[in-house]
Formats: structure tokens, C-alpha cells, sequence
């Protein structure tokens, strides 16, 4: 039962600021991480209560900043399918991380657990980990501060991964079930992606050395772990394992240096040889870039585009040759940031939707497809298999033995997926199964489609809430007239695409252009940067 001293004593002890407002947005609390523990213990509390509310089912919790420089941090909840929390609890964790005193929050608290109608004599079970963050200590121990005022039988997941975070919630959920993910710990997660991979890469020529870039992060000690399953059949070169040294994380390495400057991490160029294939993973290893030097020394990247256009046709072609054509539907999701050669290269394949910016608009949309592969350009996504497409996998009879090993190579793909959200190890060997039936190189997969030449800006205006779109992100409907102006201009440019929308994630309103060339693509975008500024 609860016990209001025993929440009042600890809340009083974990204070909220009174000068800081904070908001779950779309990747949860995101902020500088000294001052995050009084949302840690309230979130630790609303865990408990959201598990409650569902019956004692295990709630996650990852404590992490993703690609965010070192001194942020943040916390995102993780509902008991593996997947993000439910849209109407942002806002109850909102309400709750903002109330101001230990009293406020104890009266928003009570009124919250009536109206959800949350039975406090339910059981609660909390999963949490943390990234390598140094913060992230101090924040883990508010958050068990939460889960023992409300009396939460609350396991400890270590530093991990986010996407490892996410397979352990669905485990531990799916356990003893016919619908079991996996064992429920990391070794279940390393015998689940390896064992797969292994047998789908079986047969094929020796793969190449790929390198990793880990951003010294909790990509570097789970990689690590990841090679020793792997053994022979793929060698790993492991990169910017840095953990322990104080400013490393994502520092000129990592997934968004690598998309957003477009070039090698400096700490890889003495490494890298012509012709050779590396990756770079974020600060969560839940974002994946590949890229490599052709034969000159020139750097090509292959992002989010790249590898769901790659995953996609592998996938379409295996379903066609499994004779499951008319019973199986591949679809895609992208965001407007998907470059525009890509979204023509995919749908001359299969149906292509476009969804707002963020991971559950596109995993949501994926759902509706039996097979739904998602990506974002900067390099999350992950493929959806519905439950309807893995009974059809599980009981189709194969009429020859060229369906029966196409059947499963896409029941093996099921397995070395991680179906719960995006993950950067688990994309990685899901891209080199593909590279390696394909004999592909870098050069051929990055020859798929030419990317157009694009550009991103950023603008801080007064109110980034003035902007309103519609069309998934694509066009404005406020300020009034200026969408009209964006037209006028993109219409002067050859191959012209251009967008506003205000973030989700910073006070900024960003400005996205594509073009013929790259000049034209960075007029464009500081063109249309002028009219919003
Ligand atoms: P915002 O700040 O809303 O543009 C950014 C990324 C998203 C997504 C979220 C969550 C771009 C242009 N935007 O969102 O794709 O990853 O962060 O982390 O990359
Ligand atoms: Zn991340």
C-alpha cells in the first residue's frame, strides 16, 4: 500500500527547481542532467503507477540523452510491449514533473491516481538502465528513490543500451507466453540476434572487416560483448570506446556528427582504408550511419534512406520469392526529411507513406502494414513484422526448395530484428545479411539511387509555436501567407523541395531544402531560412 509520509519524506528530499519548466516530449525529458533528479524520483513514481494502471505489467525506463552532448541527459518511459509510452501519459508525466512544491506534487499526484483510476493495491514492476553518461548515476539513484516511494518491484537493467532496454520490457512481458520475445537478459538479446544472423549469412563469401564507430558510448562495452557471440562470422573492428574518458560522448564522432557534417569522424581517418565499410552508432546505439572512402579517399555516406531503400527491395524480393506476394504487403514510412531520390526509388517498389517527425508516428504507420519498414534519415528505424505476417511465415507449406529458403531467411529476419524501436546493432547485422546476399559493396548499395543535394538550417525565432503544418510536416498553414512565398521560391529551383516546421526537441524552427545541385539546395534553404527568420 501507499504510504503518503513515506513519498512525502523522499520528495522532499529530491526538490524540484523552482525557476525550470520541463516537458516530455517526443524523446521524453531532455535536458542539461544536473538538473534532472526531481523528474527522476517523479518518474520512478509515474512508472510505478503506469504499471499499476496496467495490471502490474513491467514498465522501462531508460535513462539516457541519446546523440546530446555529455553534460545533458533525460529519461524516457517504455510501455510493456517494448514500445514508448502512450501518447496521453506525456502529458500526465508532464503535469507531474512541473508541479512545484512536495505538496503540489502530492495533491496533483492524488488527483492524478483518481482520474486515470489507478488501483493502488496493484502490483508495479519496473526495468531501468542507463547510457554511460556520467550523470546518469546519481539521476539512477533518484529514480530508484521513485520506485521505492511507491513501492515498485524495480529491477536493475546496468548501463545498456536503449534498444536492449526495449527487448528486455517486451520480454519480461511475453514470458511463458507463445508470443515470447526472447529470454529476459542480455545474453537472450546476444543469442537472439546472433544465432540469426549467423544462420542467414550461412553459405555466404567471408565478410569483410567493418568498423565501428561507437561514440564512446554504451555502444562500445555492448558491441564488445556482441563480437564474442558473433565469433568468425563477422569481424567487428571496435572504435571510440572512450567511456571513461570525460567528454568523449558523441564528441566529433558518432551517428548525427557523421549525418549532420556530412563527413569522416576526425578520430577515424588514419583508420579507415579506401574501399573499406564502417558505421558510426549514437550516444544509445539506437541510430545507425554507415558510410566508407572509395578507391580516391572520397567519402560516401549511406543514412537512414540508404538503409531502409537496401532493407526494403531485400525484403520485397524475399517475400516474392516465398510465393508470398499475395498475402504478405511490404510497405514503407519515411518522414518529409527523407531525401527525395529515395522516396522515388521506393515507391517504384512499394507503397511509401510519409508521417510526422518522431518514432511513434512511424512505427504506428509501419503497424499497418504486414511488413512495415521504417527509418528516419538521421539513421533510427527499424522493419515491423505483424502478428498475422508471422503466423503466415510459421505455417506456409513452401511448394519448392527456393520458397523454403527464401521462407527462411525471412523467419530468421524476424528473430535478428528488434521489432520494439530502432536499434543500431541490430540494423547494422541486418544490413550486412543484406550486403552479403547481394555481394554488395559499399559503392553498389550507395549506387541504388544518387541522393539529391540537400540542406539543413536552424532558426531561432520569437515563438516557434507560430508555425503550424500540415501534410505530415510538409507544408505551413501558419503564419499566414508565408507558406505561399516558400512555393514562389522553390518553383525558381531545379529539383526544388523545401519545408518548415518547428522542432520537437530544441527551441528552433528548422528549414530543409533539396536540389539538383548543391549549391542550388544551400540557396534554397537560406532563401526560405530568410523568409521564417
Ligand atoms: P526535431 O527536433 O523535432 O526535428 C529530432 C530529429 C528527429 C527525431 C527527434 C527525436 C531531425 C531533423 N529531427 O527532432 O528525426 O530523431 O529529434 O530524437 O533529425
Ligand atoms: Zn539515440
Amino acid at each position: 500500500q501507499l504510504s503518503i509520509d513515506d513519498i512525502r519524506v523522499l520528495c522532499d528530499a529530491h526538490s524540484k527547481p523552482l525557476e525550470l519548466h520541463f516537458q516530455y516530449g517526443t524523446a521524453g525529458f531532455r535536458t542539461l542532467g544536473n538538473t534532472l533528479d526531481s523528474v527522476l524520483f517523479r518518474v520512478g513514481i509515474l512508472a510505478g503507477l503506469r504499471s499499476k494502471r496496467l495490471d502490474g505489467k513491467t514498465i522501462g525506463v531508460m535513462v539516457t540523452a541519446s546523440h546530446n552532448p555529455e553534460a545533458d541527459n533525460g529519461v524516457k518511459l517504455v510501455d510493456p510491449r517494448g514500445e514508448m509510452l502512450e501518447a496521453a501519459w506525456e502529458t500526465h508525466a508532464t503535469v507531474l514533473a512541473n508541479a512545484s512544491t512536495t505538496d503540489d506534487f502530492l495533491h496533483a499526484l492524488d488527483l492524478f491516481v483518481r482520474n486515470v483510476k489507478i488501483d493502488l493495491s496493484k502490483p508495479s514492476r519496473v526495468v531501468y538502465a542507463r547510457d554511460t553518461r556520467p550523470s546518469g548515476v546519481a539521476l539512477i539513484s533518484s529514480l530508484e528513490d521513485g520506485l521505492k516511494a511507491i513501492g515498485a518491484e524495480a529491477r536493475d537493467a546496468g548501463v545498456t543500451t536503449t534498444p536492449i532496454l526495449h527487448y528486455l520490457v517486451k520480454a519480461i512481458n511475453t514470458k511463458g507466453t507463445k508470443e515470447s520475445y526472447g529470454d529476459d537478459s542480455e545474453d537472450g538479446y546476444f543469442k537472439k540476434l546472433s544465432d540469426s544472423f549467423k544462420k542467414l549469412v550461412a553459405g555466404r563469401p567471408k565478410i569483410t572487416p567493418l568498423v565501428i564507430d561507437c561514440a564512446n558510448g554504451v555502444g562500445a562495452p555492448i558491441a564488445a560483448k556482441l563480437v564474442e557471440y558473433l565469433g568468425e562470422s563477422i569481424p567487428l573492428i571496435l572504435e571510440n570506446t572512450s567511456i571513461t574518458t570525460l567528454g568523449a560522448l558523441n564528441n566529433a564522432c558518432g551517428a548525427d556528427f557523421v549525418k549532420t557534417m556530412q563527413k569522416l569522424p576526425p578520430s577515424l581517418v588514419e583508420v579507415l582504408k579506401p574501399g573499406q565499410r564502417a558505421c558510426s552508432l549514437d550516444g544509445d546505439a539506437d541510430r545507425l550511419m554507415y558510410y566508407y572512402l572509395d578507391d580516391r579517399g572520397y567519402f560516401s555516406m549511406l543514412d537512414g534512406d540508404k538503409i531502409a531503400a537496401l532493407v526494403a527491395a531485400f525484403i520485397v524480393d524475399l517475400v516474392k520469392l516465398a510465393g508470398l506476394e499475395s498475402t504478405i504487403k511490404v510497405g514503407v514510412v519515411q518522414t518529409a526529411y527523407a531525401n527525395g531520390a529515395s522516396t522515388r526509388y521506393l515507391a517504384k517498389r512499394l507503397p511509401v507513406k510519409c508521417v510526422p517527425t518522431g518514432v511513434k508516428h512511424l512505427h504506428h504507420a509501419a503497424e499497418h502494414y504486414n511488413i512495415g519498414v521504417y527509418f528516419e534519415a538521421n539513421g533510427h528505424g527499424t522493419v515491423l513484422f505483424s502478428p498475422q505476417a508471422q503466423e503466415t511465415l510459421a505455417n506456409h507449406e513452401p511448394s519448392t526448395p527456393a520458397q523454403s529458403t527464401a521462407l527462411n531467411h525471412l523467419v530468421n529476419l524476424t528473430h535478428l530484428i528488434n521489432q520494439t524501436v530502432g536499434d543500431a546493432l541490430s540494423d547494422m547485422l541486418l544490413v550486412e545479411v543484406v550486403l552479403a546476399h547481394k555481394s554488395y559493396t559499399g559503392v553498389e548499395w550507395n549506387s541504388l539511387y544518387a541522393d539529391l543535394p540537400n540542406r539543413l538550417v536552424k532558426v531561432v525565432v520569437s515563438d516557434r509555436n507560430a508555425f503550424r503544418t500540415e501534410d505530415a510536416e510538409r507544408r505551413l498553414i501558419s503564419p499566414s501567407g508565408l507558406q505561399a512565398k516558400i512555393d514562389e521560391l522553390v518553383r525558381r529551383y531545379d529539383g526544388g523541395r523545401s519545408f518548415v516546421r518547428p522542432s520537437g526537441t530544441e527551441d528552433v524552427v528548422r528549414v530543409y531544402a533539396e536540389a539538383i545541385l548543391k549549391t542550388q539546395a544551400d540557396e534554397l534553404a537560406f532563401r526560405v531560412a530568410g523568409l521564417v527568420y
